[in-house]
């Protein structure tokens, strides 16, 4: 008998798959689409991990799946390829950030094409190649265009000692990752994408979405809309009045005290001079710490401002203070403390000895304007990066901003030889000095100037927000994606990650509302189904890393001789797809003997018997099979099978048998699946089910012998009131034999539950 040897049947498949590209698909307007795509991986230099592998697998089940139902299915490939680790390797080693990433992407595809993806190649993109920024770089200028990229000034990181913006991850402790130095808050001038433009549409339209509930509640979260009122609030002595944002106009009576935010733009002139120098100490101190830090329940800090206000309800003259539990960037930056009604306040005032007063409640309506704030923010895009997008603007004499025309994109990332940011914290773009210089037109002055380029890169997020409408016509040279194209591929069908559960997910939905708005985009919401998956932890149930020494190299598996259909196999059995899971090697086996006991049943010399005889197992395993897929089932799929196997062991198969076997394990185990069809001499053409052959009278009855599951009997309905019929044929059953060989202490048969206990 030949045996089977994975690794030598995976080679030859994936070799037919290169030459013949039966996945590469154009447009065909009468045959139904499926556009099936997973979150695209960040190609790090370590290469695929095993959660990269069940990433990547569920994409390749579903695609099988549709494929072999006759659909025509996208299934594209990316690498979102901008960001920190190359640009800190960057600095480090000297070497270009477009060399490391175009070995990190060459692996990255080696290894893809190992695990006999059903890919279409043709369609790779690169967020770092020209080609592509080139339409980023589209993408932001239409933003600009309708006035959402806009610049503001805004609070950064900043490290004093090597002068330069940090990202939030770059702060440990308050210190800079690279030096140590304690960090300081600095105000500079940011890119913002006016998100909040799309605050209610985002919200309001997710409930319609095919996403798991989570996600949808997270993203509710986040945009956390709050209706209210803002109530002004006039300040004795003369400083400009101060209105609040509360969602309890109801309570004013009870307002005590009012508190700003130590960012509050007029905090300054509601101090004296008794209390500037501590109000100002308090605010350089607290506009250091992040605002999760601020919201965490510690004991309350604020200072008394040397101001008064009047309530407008009491008329009553109350203190106002600044405190840090008040957000600058959330309402007006400002509240109406009502310590009876509101814990955060209670608190404050029980430390600062200020009056809490259960005051009636009114009307609502009597104060203020009615007002909807949300808690989301627009969306900072800068970075101070070098390797990124470039933002495609430059600025005139007097610092105006103004559109590098369309027909100048892209704006090259210039090469230069020290990739650190400057002293000013600018990336390192600023050290290109002929870059910087550009000619545009400026339409104030009505001719061409000089203009100096941004030397702000963009949130690599920007470049991840479109990339799925790029996948439609990947070449195109005119258009960022083409207008026919996405008509027929577009939205995403089925769109599956693990990650990113509000920034990059909320973020391709406001891309998708401002280019439908703008007319390039025939669809409202750009991913139809979304499958959040689960991680796959160490077999110890921990996180994997690299530090503790417990990955599992998924190229391992497959050369250790288990081979890629094993490892596709294992993964997605490992468990249900949206839980984590731990890896457990003894169950990678498993998969591999189950793997070789259906090579053994069609490559092995026996007797075929009647196509007639397992009507009723193999139509109920396609039942189970399909529908299992369609809900994401991927692990009961597969045990399916494997008692679809143990069947076919124990009663021997006809052709049928086997060819339903080989269709249905396909979208799991390809390579080998594509050899027992060739051997079968059968096309791959997903099989229907046959209700007919399932509607039988018959019930199942499960046989335990001391608590474990050793039989399932198929009997007639009619039989479940003849126990002792049921509990002979129980006894009777081959498998029972063999664990009951030492006697029969006791059997119990639990009609309702369909269940023969033996107790042996
Ligand atoms: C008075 C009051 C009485 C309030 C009461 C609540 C309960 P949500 O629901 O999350 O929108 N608030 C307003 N702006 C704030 C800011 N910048 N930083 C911190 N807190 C702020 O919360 C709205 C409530 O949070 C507002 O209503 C305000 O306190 C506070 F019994 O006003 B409330």
């Amino acid at each position: 008998m030949e045996r089977y040897d994975p690794i030598k049947i995976e080679e030859k498949w994936q070799k037919i798959w290169e030459e013949t590209k039966p996945y590469q698909v154009t447009e065909k307007p009468n045959t139904p689409k499926m556009f099936i795509a997973e979150m695209f991986p960040y190609p790090s230099g370590a290469g695929l991990h095993v959660g990269h592998v069940r990433n990547f697998t569920i994409v390749d089940v579903l695609t099988r799946f549709y494929e072999q139902q006759r659909l025509n299915v996208l299934r594209p490939f990316g690498y979102d390829t901008f960001g920190l680790p190359a640009e800190n390797y960057a600095i480090k080693t000297g070497t270009a950030p477009q060399d490391v990433t175009k070995t990190n992407i060459d692996n990255f595809r080696k290894q893809a094409k190992r695990l006999g993806y059903a890919i279409d190649w043709s369609r790779e993109i690169n967020t770092s190649s020209p080609e592509y920024y080139k339409w980023t770089q589209w993408c932001f200028l239409q933003l600009f265009k309708k006035g959402l990229a806009y610049q503001k000034e805004s609070y950064q990181w900043w490290c004093p000692e090597d002068q330069t913006v940090l990202a939030n991850e770059q702060v440990e402790n308050g210190k800079c990752w690279r030096c140590g130095h304690e960090v300081e808050k600095k105000k500079m001038k940011q890119w913002f994408f006016k998100i909040t433009e799309y605050a209610d549409e985002l919200l309001e339209e997710i409930d319609s979405l095919d996403w798991p509930d989570k996600i949808k509640t997270m993203q509710k979260n986040w945009i956390g809309r709050s209706t209210g009122a803002e109530i002004d609030f006039e300040v004795e002595g003369g400083a400009p009045k101060i209105t609040v944002f509360t969602t309890r106009p109801d309570t004013i009576m009870g307002a005590t005290f009012l508190v700003v935010a130590p960012e509050y733009s007029g905090l300054e002139a509601l101090t004296n001079d008794d209390t500037r120098e501590t109000v100002l100490a308090y605010k350089a101190a607290a506009v250091k710490k992040s605002e999760i830090e601020r919201q965490e329940n510690k004991e309350k800090t604020g200072v008394f401002t040397g101001s008064y206000a009047i309530n407008p309800a009491t008329k009553e003259k109350i203190p106002i203070y600044v405190a840090d539990y008040v957000l600058a960037g959330y309402g007006t930056g400002a509240i109406m403390a009502v310590p009876a009604y509101d814990d955060r306040d209670r608190e404050f005032a029980e430390k600062f000895d200020l009056p809490i007063i259960e005051a009636e409640l009114i009307d609502r309506d009597l104060y203020g304007t009615p007002k909807t704030t949300y808690r989301m923010r627009d969306w900072l895009i800068s970075r101070q990066r070098y390797w990124g997008c470039p933002i495609p603007i430059a600025y005139d004499s007097e610092g105006e901003p103004h559109a590098i025309p369309e027909d100048q994109l892209p704006v090259i990332i210039p090469e230069v030889e020290d990739y650190k940011p400057d002293h000013t914290g600018r990336s390192a773009l600023a050290k290109a000095k002929d870059w910087l210089k550009v000619e545009v037109f400026n339409e104030k002055t009505g001719q061409m100037e000089e203009m100096t380029r941004e030397t702000d890169t963009l949130d690599g997020y920007a470049c991840s927000s479109w990339y799925l409408w790029r996948y439609v016509s990947p070449h195109d040279s005119e258009h960022a994606w083409d207008p026919e194209a996405i008509k027929y591929w577009a939205p995403t069908d089925i769109y599956v990650g693990a990650d990113h559960a509000v920034a990059h997910l909320l973020y391709i939905r406001f891309w998708c509302k401002f280019f439908a708005d703008l007319g390039y985009l025939p669809f409202r919401e750009p991913v139809k189904k979304l499958i959040y998956h689960g991680y796959i932890n160490a077999p110890d149930g921990k996180k994997m890393s690299k530090s503790k020494g417990n990955v599992i190299d998924p190229l391992d598996v497959i050369n250790d001789g288990y081979g890629a259909d094993t490892l596709r196999t294992y993964e997605m059995f490992i468990g249900p797809v949206e839980l984590d899971a731990a890896w457990d090697p003894r169950s990678v086996g498993g998969v591999y003997r189950f793997l070789n006991r259906c090579w053994a049943l069609v490559f092995e010399k026996k007797e075929r018997i009647s196509d007639e005889s397992n009507v009723v197992i193999r139509n109920k395993t396609i039942k189970k099979v399909t529908t299992d897929i369609v809900k994401n089932n991927f692990n009961t799929a597969v045990s399916a099978l494997m008692e679809y196997v143990n069947e076919l062991f124990k009663t021997g198969a006809s052709n049928e048998d086997l060819v339903i076997l080989a269709k249905l394990i396909k979208p799991f185990a390809p390579h080998l699946a594509s050899e027992m069809l060739e051997r079968l001499n059968a096309d791959d053409e997903w099989p229907k089910w046959d209700e007919k052959h399932l509607a039988t009278d018959e019930v199942e009855v499960v046989v335990q012998v001391n608590g474990k599951l050793r039989a399932r009997l198929n009997v007639e309905k009619e039989l479940l009131d003849d126990e002792d019929a049921i509990i002979s044929l129980a006894k009777e059953d081959n498998n029972v034999k063999k664990f009951t060989e030492n006697g029969i202490k006791k059997t119990i048969f639990v009609k309702k539950a369909k269940l023969v206990n033996i107790v042996a």
